[in-house]
C-alpha cells in the first residue's frame, strides 16, 4: 500500500478535490478534557455499495474559551472516494457537542440509521430511505441522559432480531463543573479524569416498533465507576452470543460475559484484560477485537496514554487473555506515544490481520514538560508477520501517511472498489486525512450480509471462509476504534488464492448458510436463508 504521499498528485480535476488533505472534509473537532473527535464511515442507503458518512463538529476548547456546539456531517460517497456534504438536506445538521457514532439498522427496514454521541443528550436520526434522516431520539424513548457519552456499538445481545445499543460514557464533567489543572503553572490544561467522578455504560434494548427501553440496571451493567472512551463487541468465549468489552480512561477496563439471558456478568479482572501486567489501570482509549493468529479465539488491542503502550490481549481460549505487547515489537513502538483510534485489518490482502494505532497527545505543549513525547505523533500501521509477530511498517506505506499528526479515530472501509481497504483518520481541530491504498495485489473478497430472521445488518453473525488449507473468519460489528464507525462489509485477503472454498454464514438467528466456490475479486452480498443474491466486481463503479 502507498499512501498519501502520492495523492497530491492526483487528477484533481476528476476527483473534485486533491485527498492529500481532504479540504472537503476538514473538520474542527472537539476537545473536551481529554478527548476528541467524531466521525463515521458506513453503509446508509443499500443501494449504494458502500456510503461514507463523515459526523463532524466541536471546536477546541483546551483553554475552554468560546467553544459551542456545532453541526455534524454527513458526506456519502459519489464514486472513486468522492464525497458531498448533504448535511442541510439529509437532517442531522443539528447542533450538539456530538463525539462518536454508531450505525445499524435497527428497524430492519433496509436502511441504515445512525446514533450520534454528544455532550449531553445523544440522538438517534433514523434514515427516511430516501437520503435524508429524522431525529427520532424522543419517540424512541432516547431522551433523557444528560452524559458524557463517547463510543457507541450496536449489538443484538438477546439475539431476538432488534439491535440494541450499547453507549459508554466519560465522566461527570460539565462546562459549569470543570477544573482548573495545569502542566506547567501557567497554562490550564486538560485535568486527569481521575478528577472526576465516573458514569456507568448504557445499554438500550430495543423494544422493536421504534422503541427502546433503558436495560443498564436489569442487564447487569451498571457500573458508575467506568469512565468509557472505547466499546467493542466480541465472543470472547465463542459460544455464539456477544460479549461486551468496555475500554476505560484510569479505571479498569470491563469485559461483559452475555449469560444468554439478556444479563452479563463482568470478567475482566479474571481475563486478565483490567489491568496491565504491572497492576495499573490504565487510559483505555479505543479497543478493536480480531482473530489476529488464526487460533479460533478473538484478540484484544486497546489503546493507551503516553508511557502506557498498546494493549495486545492475545486471548488464550480458556478465558483468559496474555498481553503480549510487553514482549513484542508493537509494545516497543507504541511505549511513548498516545493511541486513540485503532482496529484490526488485513491492509495487503495477505489473510493475517494488520493492527492500525492513530496517534496524538492531548498537550499541545507537552514536549516542554517531557522530553520524548510529542503533541503531533505518526500513526502506527504493524504489519501481521503470521507467526504471531507484528512489524511496524509505518514508513514503509507513505511519508504522509507517516507524518506525525494529533490524531483521534479512524475507520477502514473501501472507497473505491478495488478490494484493498483504505484509512480515514480525524484530527483533533484539523482536518480528516483520507489514504486511499495502492499496489496491493494479494486477492481478496469482500460480504456484506443481509439479516431476515436476524437484524437486517448481520451484526454479530460470524462469516467463515476456507480456500485451500487455510481457515479465516470475522464477525460482523458495530463499534471499535475510537468514537467511529468503519464500513459494515467484511474484507477477507486471499493471498493469491483466486477463489474461496467454502463461505459459511453463522447467523445470530441460529439459522447457517454455506456457499461454496466464490471467485475473489467481488463482493457478494449473502442474505439470510437465501445466500448469494448480489454480487459486484470489483473496479465496477
Ligand atoms: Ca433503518
Ligand atoms: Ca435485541
Ligand atoms: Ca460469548
Ligand atoms: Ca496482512
Amino acid at each position: 500500500m502507498r499512501s498519501s504521499a502520492e495523492e497530491s498528485t492526483m487528477d484533481t480535476r476528476r476527483h473534485g478535490e486533491t485527498l492529500k488533505f481532504l479540504p472537503f472534509v476538514f473538520l474542527r473537532a472537539h476537545a473536551f478534557l481529554w478527548l476528541v473527535l467524531i466521525f463515521l464511515w458506513a453503509a446508509i442507503a443499500p443501494a449504494q455499495t458502500i456510503t461514507f458518512v463523515d459526523v463532524i463538529n466541536g471546536q477546541d476548547s483546551v483553554g475552554h474559551t468560546t467553544s459551542g456546539p456545532t453541526t455534524p456531517k454527513l458526506y456519502p460517497t459519489n464514486h472513486e472516494g468522492t464525497f458531498t456534504d448533504v448535511t442541510r438536506r439529509s437532517g442531522p445538521g443539528m447542533s450538539l457537542f456530538g463525539l462518536g457514532v454508531a450505525i445499524g439498522d435497527y428497524d430492519n427496514d433496509g436502511f441504515d440509521d445512525i446514533f450520534i454521541t454528544a455532550l449531553g443528550q445523544s440522538h438517534l436520526f433514523h434514515n427516511n430511505g430516501n437520503g435524508t434522516f429524522k431525529d427520532v431520539t424522543t419517540t424512541a424513548g432516547m431522551l433523557g441522559p444528560n452524559e458524557f457519552s463517547t463510543s457507541a456499538a450496536w449489538v443484538d445481545y438477546d439475539r431476538d432480531g432488534k439491535l440494541d445499543l450499547v453507549v459508554s460514557n466519560y465522566v461527570q464533567w460539565s462546562e459549569q463543573g470543570d477544573l482548573y489543572c495545569t502542566l506547567d503553572g501557567a497554562h490550564k490544561s486538560y485535568c486527569t479524569p481521575e478528577s472526576y467522578k465516573g458514569t456507568s455504560a448504557r445499554l438500550w434494548h430495543n423494544l422493536g416498533n421504534g422503541k427502546f427501553e433503558d436495560a443498564t440496571q436489569r442487564a447487569g451493567f451498571y457500573d458508575p465507576t467506568s469512565k468509557s472512551l472505547g466499546v467493542a463487541i466480541l465472543d470472547y468465549n465463542g459460544d455464539g452470543w456477544p460479549d461486551i468489552l468496555i475500554a476505560n480512561d484510569t479505571q479498569p477496563n470491563k469485559l461483559y460475559l452475555n449469560k444468554k439471558n439478556g444479563t452479563f456478568e463482568e470478567r475482566a479482572v479474571s481475563a486478565g484484560i483490567a489491568f496491565s501486567e504491572d497492576g495499573i489501570a490504565r487510559a483505555g482509549m479505543g479497543v478493536d477485537a480480531a482473530d489476529y493468529d488464526r487460533s479460533g479465539h478473538a484478540s484484544l488491542i486497546i489503546t493507551n496514554f503516553s508511557n502506557q503502550m498498546l494493549s495486545l490481549y492475545h486471548n488464550e481460549g480458556n478465558g483468559l487473555f496474555v498481553d503480549e505487547a510487553p514482549r513484542s515489537e508493537v509494545g516497543r513502538a507504541t511505549l511513548v506515544t498516545l493511541g486513540f483510534g485503532c482496529f484490526f485489518f488485513d491492509y495487503d490482502n495477505d489473510g493475517w490481520p494488520d493492527i492500525l494505532v492513530a496517534d496524538g497527545h492531548i498537550e499541545n505543549e507537552i514536549e516542554r514538560v517531557q522530553k520524548r513525547v510529542s503533541y503531533a505523533e505518526p500513526p502506527h500501521l504493524f504489519r501481521n508477520l503470521g507467526n504471531g509477530k507484528f512489524q511496524e511498517t509505518t514508513t514503509k506505506v507513505g511519508a504522509a501517511f507517516a507524518a506525525p499528526k494529533v490524531a483521534r479515530g479512524a475507520a477502514y472501509g473501501d472507497i473505491n472498489n478495488d478490494g484493498a481497504l483504505d484509512i480515514l483518520m480525524t484530527t483533533n481541530a484539523g482536518p480528516a486525512h483520507l489514504y486511499r491504498s495502492e499496489g496491493v495485489t494479494n486477492h481478496s473478497l469482500r460480504v456484506k450480509l443481509v439479516g431476515t430472521k436476524s437484524n437486517r445488518d448481520g451484526i454479530g453473525a460470524v462469516v467463515r471462509i476456507t480456500a485451500g488449507s487455510d481457515k479465516h473468519w470475522q464477525m460482523m460489528k458495530s463499534g471499535s476504534s475510537y468514537l467511529s464507525q468503519s464500513e459494515l462489509v467484511l474484507t477477507f485477503g486471499l493471498g493469491s488464492k483466486m477463489k474461496a472454498d467454502t463461505v459459511e454464514v453463522q447467523w445470530p438467528s441460529g439459522q447457517v448458510d454455506k456457499i461454496s466456490n466464490i471467485a475473489t475479486a467481488q463482493t457478494v452480498t449473502i442474505e439470510e436463508e437465501r445466500g448469494i443474491i448480489a454480487s459486484r466486481l470489483y473496479g465496477k463503479k
